[in-house]
């Protein structure tokens, strides 16, 4: 038995120590009353020195800030008053969404909000359309379903969803909520999430640390949270607003907010992340990426390669004289429909320089796609250019990965761990042999 203790022991100790080399960043976290919603509501939507306000058809009970109730065409809210200055925080909601309507036959749906507006009526799930920030909506009504149902068209199984469905979106003050399409064009991620009519308590979790957003939902009664996403590099500011609204057409449902509960999370920066976040500042709004190339004057021959493949483009550059592809720049998510033109332009002003081209040659790639790809893709025909969650790819990426040596000194620091921990161990387990067979004697 003693033996079995210590092997436990060494056990976790050695998961302890990867638990440190897998999440370096310990973090502290703290309820944070100002931002916080919860029970008995004190002055919510009666005193104006209230750190909530209330909007349209919402009504605070003793159990719940209702923000509609079980009927037709109602809209609520429930804003807080203050902007957000923390740069880590977990939203904690624990909400309850139930009606009278048979599956399928409820809706909207409800919204929690990190957003620059505030307090502003509108249709997405009771909140302006072109907002700046985050939207997590939990969607109860299967809008594209029943639309193509209505045309006699159909999902393939794969492609469909099971409603309620909980989808994330960051909106920069120009990208638009596709309600008719629940929202599948600008979504940064989602789960299924029945949470409709539930005896038990359910709960949503948003966190969001050094730029990476993590949603997670409770709904089982287990007390277990279950991933739904989690994105890096997705970039919110300070100073915004967090609110909760809801909204209900032909369809209703009671939705209702139980708590809200922010935490602040202390997370550790080094300096070399404090200096790129405050660089971030100035973004470059319109670029998906680049690289420098010194290509001016060269003796050698020079060549740019834009490969687009399965609606991934690839920048490489040739510039060296050694015939080799350098990596420029590689994105997923981008969106050229067929049919436009190839061109080649220049341009001088004040200075000059030849711009010359030799060749342009294009290759047709034959690419393979499995029946599920060419189902979506004949599902999802790209009109327009454009490219997947812009405000992600920008800033994702600045997050890079580990360097060598990063990588380096954890496996070696792992390692010196691990041999440490196991001669602790057969130390400990010699000194208890030794006393057994003492006991023995
Ligand atoms: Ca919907």
């Amino acid at each position: 038995m003693p033996f079995k203790l210590c092997l436990t022991f060494i056990a976790l100790f050695l998961t302890k120590n990867q638990c440190f080399a897998d999440d370096d960043h310990e973090m502290e976290e703290f309820l944070k009353r100002e931002y916080s919603l919860s029970k008995p509501y004190q002055g919510v939507g009666s005193l104006s020195s209230s750190h909530w306000e209330l909007m349209g058809d919402a009504m605070v009970t003793t159990d719940q800030v209702r923000l509609t109730p079980d009927k037709q065409s109602r809209q609520g809210a429930v804003w807080s008053r203050i902007p957000c200055n923390l740069k880590d925080w977990e939203m904690q909601v624990h909400f309850k969404i139930h009606g009278q309507g048979k599956k399928n036959l409820n809706g909207d749906g409800m919204a929690i909000w990190y957003t620059k507006e505030r307090m502003q009526k509108g249709p997405v799930f009771g909140n302006m359309d072109n907002f700046t920030g985050l939207g997590v909506f939990v969607d109860t009504y299967p809008n594209e379903e029943k639309h193509l149902e209505a045309q006699k068209k159909r999902y393939t199984p794969r492609t469909q969803r099971i409603f309620p469905f909980v989808l994330a979106m960051v909106g920069n003050g120009t990208i638009s909520y596709d309600h008719e399409r629940d929202g599948r064009p600008t979504e940064l991620g989602g789960c299924n999430a029945m949470v409709r009519n539930l005896k038990h308590d359910t709960f949503l979790f948003i966190r969001y640390v050094r730029r990476r957003l993590t949603v997670m939902i409770d709904i089982d009664g287990q007390h277990e949270w279950r991933d739904c996403l989690d994105i890096p590099g997705v970039r919110l500011p300070q100073g915004y607003y967090f609110g909760a609204t809801a909204v209900t057409g032909d369809l209703s449902d009671n939705h209702d907010v139980v708590s809200l509960k922010l935490y602040q999370l202390t997370v550790f920066r080094s300096q070399k992340e404090e200096e790129e976040e405050e660089e971030d500042r100035d973004g470059r709004p319109t670029e998906l990426g680049g690289c420098n190339a010194m290509v001016r004057n060269l003796k050698h021959d020079t060549f740019l390669f834009i490969r687009y493949v399965r609606r991934r483009l690839t920048v490489m550059i040739d510039i060296d004289g050694q015939h080799e592809w350098r990596d420029c720049l590689d994105i997923p998510g981008v969106r050229l429909p067929q049919g436009y033109y190839f061109g080649a332009t220049a341009v001088t002003g004040d200075l000059s320089d030849n711009h010359d081209v030799v060749s342009l040659k294009l290759y047709q790639l034959t690419v393979f796609r499995s029946q599920k790809e060419e189902e979506e893709e004949e599902e999802d025909v790209i009109t327009i250019p454009s490219v997947d969650n812009m405000e992600l790819l920008r800033l994702g990426q600045v997050e890079e990965g580990m360097s060598g040596i990063a990588i380096f000194f954890t496996v070696l620091f792992s390692m010196l761990g691990c041999i440490f921990l196991i001669v602790i161990g057969l130390v400990i387990y010699s000194h208890w042999n030794e006393s057994r067979r003492k006991r023995f004697y």
